[in-house]
């Protein structure tokens, strides 16, 4: 009933809402009363077998019969040593000097990061992470890292899956004690969409360090070293892997786009070197790197800034695995893949293929193809649960040459356009993101830059207006905000500046600011902020994971708050559970705590009364039990 009411509440509805609403509205609370955990997962699945889903609904379904996926067995004795050791014995410094020393390709696993945010819209529960989390730890104890937090993950487990990104960081931690966690980090964009005050990146870094992110890749959506200092500096400050990143676009062998030249990539990798970085990170999240300009890439980088370097692509247009190929020759230290159930298309290439294709040879891998079997057909069951949110783009596509989109957005920006009306018209979307990228003046498009140029690209194809018509001063054009503060300078400079014209017409008589937008944003007041939200929360306990989320996420968080108060801890349930509630007659279990199960059978859902409510019988552990939830269909 609380977030029913909070939902319905016309302050809500407005848009008007702020923190204070929550704690100066009193009839949000009038239907609230403390109930057991139990009792909570019970209601959030009566609710879903009554109303189903809203993800899910109208999408496509697992197919029937599907179980729960089974994780390989491991022994319960500890795992080898791996990468995490020499991180804790020996320092961040020592991880690098190990990397340069190897002759074998180092691999990085994004299954639990990139390789379902960019094939299933970052939909993946905690829990089919971590009970595989085990067996990477013993059956790939060779790994160089987990990459497996960070990047979209953060809001959407709050936003989407109802469940605390933090727990789900700590709990991977302590399953993979022998391995490197990685994160992804919009240096002062957090993992958000824009720049916070330097406090809160420096907060937010110090407690993604303190749950458990050994192996922070820093990078900037616009590659402007100076807005990467304060980010940097805190993982550094924390002794921790500090992998600073350079975003790759264009092509460094096209003479028309000279600004993205050799000489530009060498002269970022030399000013990361010298702010402290670690490990050099080329992120090339679009998959644009072709091979030949890999090999020229890596050695320039290789020979002239002297750090490990790990390479990041997306397999978009289906030739990734040789640009890989190409790089390990050149001698690129590390590299990025997906275990092959969630590689290909706009996620990594395929870790158990690059593992053979260097087989025998001097960069030979060492990992263990029996064991990469054995943990891809756990993700291949893993997978199939999350039908619902697979893309329509199944194949690979040589047209991200021509857009340039990151792979966690190319899908994403297809269903965006469908939900427009706009999926015919397709090719014109792509083409004209492809304009708006010229127009401010070929920029690199990452999260968030990537999100602005796809608003305007949106906003221009559903307008009909073309670059003529946004780069003429006559005529009005409304652009979106984010465009507005992309302009202002507020997600910082790309190399060269703003195109000047476009930018005033943006601005119309305001002035941008060109130094770092974090020197204009105060510092928050953390305790100050704490000890609110503990008054808005009605006294729940705060602690600094919270206090860093709700300062990444103030709205979604106190949203999901709202939720958790009322459902409890769904994330425990079974992700067939979570998405599709029960069937009669069917029973499913839910560790709430190590050690305490909950065993929950669904008998039957009743009628529907005259109140619009059904009352719906379970057994709980053994025990009758029933609750009432709104029919809402
Ligand atoms: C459980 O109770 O086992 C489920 C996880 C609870 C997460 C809690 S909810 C309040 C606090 N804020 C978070 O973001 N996580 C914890
Ligand atoms: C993110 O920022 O989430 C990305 O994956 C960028 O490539
Ligand atoms: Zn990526």
């Amino acid at each position: 009933a609380f977030v029913e009411n909070l939902l319905k509440h016309p302050t809500f509805l407005n848009d008007t809402y702020t923190t204070k609403f929550i704690d100066t509205t009193d009839e949000l609370f009038n239907f609230r009363k403390r109930r057991d955990r139990g009792t909570k997962v019970l209601t959030y699945i009566a609710d879903i077998t009554v109303n189903g889903h809203p993800e899910t609904k109208g999408r496509a379904k697992p197919p029937a019969g599907l179980k729960t996926p089974i994780a390989p067995k491991v022994s319960t004795e500890a795992p080898p040593r791996g990468t995490r050791q020499i991180l804790d014995e020996e320092g961040p410094q020592a991880v690098a000097d190990w990397m340069a020393a190897q002759k074998k390709l180092l691999l990085t696993d994004t299954t639990m990061r990139d390789g379902h945010q960019s094939l299933l819209a970052t939909r993946m529960r905690s829990i089919d992470m971590i009970r595989v989390a085990p067996a990477y730890a013993h059956m790939m104890p060779s790994l160089f890292s987990m990459e497996c937090w960070g990047g979209a993950t953060f809001d959407v487990a709050y936003r989407f899956l109802q469940e605390c990104p933090w727990q789900r960081l700590r709990d991977l931690r302590a399953a993979m004690p022998n391995l490197m966690t990685q994160m992804l980090l919009r240096a002062s964009n957090g993992v958000g969409y824009t720049n916070y005050p330097d406090n809160v990146v420096q907060a937010f870094v110090k407690q993604a360090a303190a749950s458990g992110v050994d192996v922070f890749r820093v990078f900037d959506s616009l590659n402007w070293v100076e807005n990467m200092r304060v980010a940097m500096d805190a993982v550094i400050e924390a002794n921790k892997v500090c992998e600073g990143t350079v975003c790759y676009t264009g092509d460094i062998l096209n003479p028309d786009r000279a600004k993205y030249d050799l000489k530009y990539y060498v002269e970022m990798g030399k000013a990361l070197r010298d702010a402290g970085a670690h490990v050099l990170g080329l992120k090339d999240m679009a998959g644009l790197l072709k091979p030949a300009s890999a090999r020229i890439l890596i050695k320039a980088l290789k020979e002239e800034v002297g750090l490990p370097i790990h390479f990041h692509t997306h397999d978009t247009g289906g030739i990734a695995g040789a640009t890989i190929l190409a790089a390990a020759e050149a001698g690129v230290d590390a590299a990025d893949a997906a275990m092959d159930a969630f590689s290909g298309n706009t996620s990594q290439p395929t870790l158990g293929s690059i593992v053979e294709a260097l087989r025998f040879t001097e960069r030979d891998t060492g990992l263990d193809m029996g064991a990469i079997r054995q943990i891809s057909d756990y993700w291949e069951q893993v997978r199939l649960q999350y039908a619902a949110f697979e893309s329509a783009q199944q194949a690979p596509s040589s047209e991200v040459y021509l857009h340039e989109m990151p792979g966690g957005q190319f899908t994403n920006l297809k269903a965006q356009a469908r939900s427009l009306g706009l999926e015919e018209r397709w090719p014109e979307v792509a083409q004209t993101y492809a304009d708006v990228n010229k127009m401010f003046g070929d920029i690199v498009k990452v999260t968030p830059s990537s999100k602005v140029v796809g608003d305007m690209a949106l906003m221009m194809v559903s307008q009909g207006l073309k670059r003529d018509d946004v780069e003429n001063p006559a005529k009005d054009v409304s652009f979106p905000d984010s465009v507005v503060d992309m302009m202002k300078g507020n997600l910082g400079q790309p190399p060269g500046g703003w195109p000047e014209a476009l930018q005033r017409k943006v601005l119309k008589d305001e002035r941008p600011i060109t130094d770092r937008p974090g020197k204009h944003l105060a510092p928050v007041n953390l305790e100050e902020v704490r000890a609110q939200l503990i008054a808005d929360l009605d006294g729940f306990n705060v602690d600094d994971e919270d206090l860093n989320g709700y300062l990444m996420y103030p709205k979604v968080f106190l949203d999901y708050m709202g939720r958790h108060r009322i459902y409890g801890p769904v994330r425990t349930l079974p992700t067939r559970t979570f998405f599709y509630g029960m069937e009669p007659g069917e029973e499913i279990s839910a560790e709430i705590d190590p050690g305490k199960t909950l065993e929950i059978r669904l008998i039957t859902v009743g009628e529907t009364g005259d109140d619009g409510e059904v009352k719906v019988f379970f057994e709980l552990n053994g025990q009758p039990r029933s609750v009432r939830v709104a029919n809402r269909e």
